[in-house]
């Protein structure tokens, strides 16, 4: 019993099978595509979404209906005599069911919904055309002493497809399935049947009168137009009736699912245009190192690496240089200090202290704010790299690619000038040769003293008269002559010289320090543009994969 002839049929089916994974995927597409894509495009698979329901992702082809009634009612009788075998044990011991059973028409792919339905006890049936899809559930008694059974049915009504309610010649007219379940449930007419059940047990000519006397009180509940069927589950009668209202919600279902399936074929072809080919793998080496120049300007590196190299020259002339005339280098400021880079803030010194304690002050520099030529520059590099990034993404990607770039912008400033101040500069070390040169002038230094004393102490002897002792000569040149003389000449050479390996050890040291600017600016590059920007590119890639998991 098919609304459609065969072919097409069987080809709606197939499509009914799919709708469960395709409306997973509809929910990544409308997770991904949220602030993303234009609310109009979205609208309709938000319906549909909300339309189709938690119960279908977990598997379009499998309709749940359940048996309830009150104990003894001949549930499980009933669920047997449906399932063609004996599955659930009836009894005569009351209550007697209390798990709830499921007998399956076509198992495949419904484990996921018996999982979400906690069910455990689940049997098998072949596939019989009319019915596959069915999976018929065996509940406990509504009516419970036990209080387990009575909340395992309250969970369960609330999660089947259709509900079959059996009710038997005594205890139809009970209150406690019109006030608990019928009554309630009044707006779930369509999803219900009611089986007057053991209808062997009436006469004959009465079982006209019970039907009757259910459906007076089913419309008392709110429940007019609900089927009532009368059956014996023991004798069979009314069985085939009850198997074709079950048939025929099975294939109302799929009617629904093709529906669904339709709909969602309307839903992928709005959105093909908002996805094309795959998105690049990575971002554009040369686009990255440009930015990272950029950025490496605009953090003022050139200034900083100018600084260095004048501070190591510096700092080399005031251990090496000629020391009577040191002092006057002392009272130059030293260039790095001017930048407030003059302590050395690695990363290594700064993770072993807690980070409260220190000042946010000496987490800064005092470069100069970035110029408007900088800013431009990285604005330039930002939108370059977020081109080449996005290049052959249909819209709207390539903005969004470029919104990523940009969307961390007003913290660049503040990363980088971070970035700056905790790079270690390699200032910290003083080379050897510096202490070495410095002992040397001092040496020279005591030597020239030496001989400056020694000639004021000779010449103090002619100006009191006194006999005054020939000092040792050099050749012809007296030896504290030649200590001063020698001592100055010698210390103001081996200054020049340390001059000169200065200038050369600064421009050396620059290029380093530069060097590690430049990988700390690459790391804030790293983490401010290009991880969200293949955020970006990911979530494209995403959404890319859900819209063609949308489609069939
Ligand atoms: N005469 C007659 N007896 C029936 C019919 N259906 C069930 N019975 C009997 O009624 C008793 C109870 O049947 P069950 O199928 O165990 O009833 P249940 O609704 O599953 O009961 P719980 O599991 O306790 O909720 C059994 O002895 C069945 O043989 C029927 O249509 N006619
Ligand atoms: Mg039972």
């Amino acid at each position: 019993m098919t609304l459609l002839p065969g072919r097409r049929a069987e080809r709606a089916d197939k499509a009914a099978e799919t709708v469960a994974s395709r409306l997973r995927a509809l929910d990544r597409v409308i997770e991904l595509g949220e602030g993303r894509l234009d609310d109009e495009l979205l609208a309709p698979a938000r319906e549909l979404a909300r339309r189709a329901g938690e119960r279908l992702r977990l598997s379009g082809t499998h309709i749940v209906v359940a048996l309830a009634g009150a104990t003894g009612s001949g549930k499980s009788t009933l669920f047997n005599a449906l399932a063609g075998a004996q599955i659930s044990q009836p009894g005569m011991r009351r209550p007697t069911t209390g798990v709830a059973h499921a007998v399956v028409w076509d198992p495949d792919g419904a484990g996921p919904l018996l999982d979400w339905l906690e069910i455990p006890r689940r049997h098998a049936r072949d596939a019989q055309d009319d019915l596959r899809g069915l999976v018929l559930l065996d509940l406990p008694d509504h009516d419970s002493t036990e209080m387990a059974h009575r909340l395992e049915v309250d969970r369960l009504v609330k999660l089947v497809d259709v509900l079959v309610w059996v009710l038997d010649p005594q205890k139809y007219a009970d209150a406690a399935v019109h006030d608990r379940y019928l009554r309630p449930l009044a707006r779930h007419g369509d999803v219900m049947v009611v089986v007057l059940n053991q209808v062997d047990r009436l006469a004959a000519p009465d079982v006209p009168d019970a039907v009757a006397d259910v459906r007076r009180l089913l419309a008392d509940d709110g429940l007019p137009d609900v089927p009532v069927l009368p059956v014996s589950a023991t004798a069979g009668t009314g069985l085939d009736r009850l198997r074709d209202v079950l048939t025929g919600a099975v294939t109302a279902h799929r009617a629904a699912l093709r529906r669904i399936a339709a709909d969602l074929d309307d839903v992928s072809a709005g959105l093909a245009d908002v996805v094309g080919g795959p998105a690049r793998d990575d971002v554009d080496g040369a686009a990255q190192r440009a930015l990272v120049a950029a950025l490496g300007a605009a953090a003022g590196i050139p200034g900083v690496g100018a600084a260095v190299q004048r501070a190591a020259v510096h700092r080399a002339v005031a251990s090496t240089g000629f020391p009577f005339t040191r002092w006057l280098r002392r009272l130059r400021p030293d260039p790095l200090r001017r930048l407030h880079l003059d302590r050395a803030r690695t990363k290594a010194v700064t993770t072993g202290t807690d980070d409260a304690d220190l000042e946010p002050a000496s987490q800064r520099t005092s470069l100069p704010a970035t110029g408007a030529v900088e800013r431009s520059r990285v604005d330039l590099a930002l939108r370059r790299l977020a081109d080449a990034a996005a290049a052959g993404l249909p819209d709207p990607w390539p903005d969004e690619v470029r919104d990523a770039a940009r969307s961390r912008g007003d913290d660049l400033a503040d990363a980088l000038d971070r970035a700056v101040a905790t790079t270690d500069l390699g200032l910290t070390r003083k080379p050897l040769w510096w202490r070495a040169f410095g002992l040397l002038q001092a040496l020279l230094a005591a030597t020239a003293i030496a001989g400056a004393l020694w000639l004021a102490g000779l010449y103090a002897l002619t100006v009191l008269r006194l006999p005054e002792p020939e000092p040792p000569q050099i050749g012809i040149v007296p030896l504290p002559t030649v200590l001063l003389i020698g001592g100055l000449l010698a210390g103001v050479l081996l200054a020049l010289l340390a001059r000169a390996l200065a200038v050369a050890g600064a421009r050396r040291r620059r290029a380093k320090a530069e060097a590690r600017l430049r990988e700390s600016v690459a790391e804030v590059a790293e983490n401010l543009v290009l991880a969200p920007v293949r955020a970006e590119l990911a979530a494209y890639s995403a959404l890319r994969g859900a819209v063609a998991a949308l489609r069939r």
